[in-house]
């Protein structure tokens, strides 16, 4: 059963989730957008890589998340209830917040395909675009064949977000002919592909007029800017 009841008394000063984020990685913001389409509170606090005084390998983050990294939040409505995992963290907020189904849907069949795309956004997109990154940018070796093979993967998988978004009957979105938490989770990544080398307005143009009809929408705008708190202007307790 939804739970509506303690939105009411949470603000903008006063929100309802603490969001650990990092100011350039795409899950966190994937949660952002959801929240702020959703209208519900919430502080970002931008963590940073590695184990330094605001760094996610720190002893203050790992007990809310064992595998420090991000996103996590906190539910301050819900007895400071903590999850991490993004898409874990996304369901949580679809089950009990979107009392209206506008990311989610009601039955076990329409909930079951925006998870499966929500997965595919997790297990396919991410990790390919992420390792496709990290050996363009940051290995300490130059390895082609890393660098081609994660490239080609994240082609191949924008690829199939191009047909999914072709297709009859889709009106544009990803699943369910209609906006989902499903295109929010696939937006974020995207916008990182330039990085690697993709220009998706090019080779992809209908993900990127999809891209460019999600990025207008208020809440998703609200969202990738990283929400209220940008980096240095909050207290980070706890995390020294
Ligand atoms: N499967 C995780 C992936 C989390 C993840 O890899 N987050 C990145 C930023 S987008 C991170 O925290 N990286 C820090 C690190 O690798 O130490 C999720 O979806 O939440």
């Amino acid at each position: 059963m939804a739970d509506t009841a303690a939105i009411q008394t949470f603000t903008e000063e006063n929100p309802q989730f603490t969001l650990y984020s990092h100011d350039t990685g795409p899950n966190g913001f994937k949660v952002a957008e959801l929240l702020s389409e959703l209208g519900l509170t919430y502080k970002t606090v931008f963590l940073d890589f590695g184990n330094g005084p605001n760094g996610m390998k720190t002893p203050f983050f790992e007990n809310l998340n064992p595998n420090g990294r991000i996103p996590a939040i906190v539910d301050h409505a819900n007895g400071d209830f903590v999850l991490w995992e993004s898409i874990a963290i996304i369901l949580y907020i679809l089950k009990k917040y979107d009392t209206e189904y506008k990311f989610w849907a009601k039955s076990i069949e329409d909930q079951a395909l925006i998870e499966q795309w929500m997965l595919y956004q997790a297990t396919g997109q991410g990790p390919y675009l992420g390792q496709a990154m990290w050996f363009t940018h940051y290995h300490p070796e130059k390895v082609q064949s890393a660098m081609t093979r994660y490239t080609d993967e994240t082609r191949r998988v924008l690829g199939i977000v191009e047909k999914q978004l072709s297709r009859e009957g889709s009106n544009g979105w990803i699943v369910l002919g209609r906006i989902t938490a499903a295109d929010i989770s696939f937006l974020h990544w995207w916008c990182l592909a330039f990085r690697i080398g993709i220009e998706i307005e090019t080779e992809f143009p209908v993900v990127h007029a999809w891209m460019e009809k999600l990025k207008a929408r208020e809440g998703v705008a609200k969202g990738m800017t990283g929400a209220q708190f940008p980096k240095g202007e909050v207290e980070i307790k706890g995390l020294n």
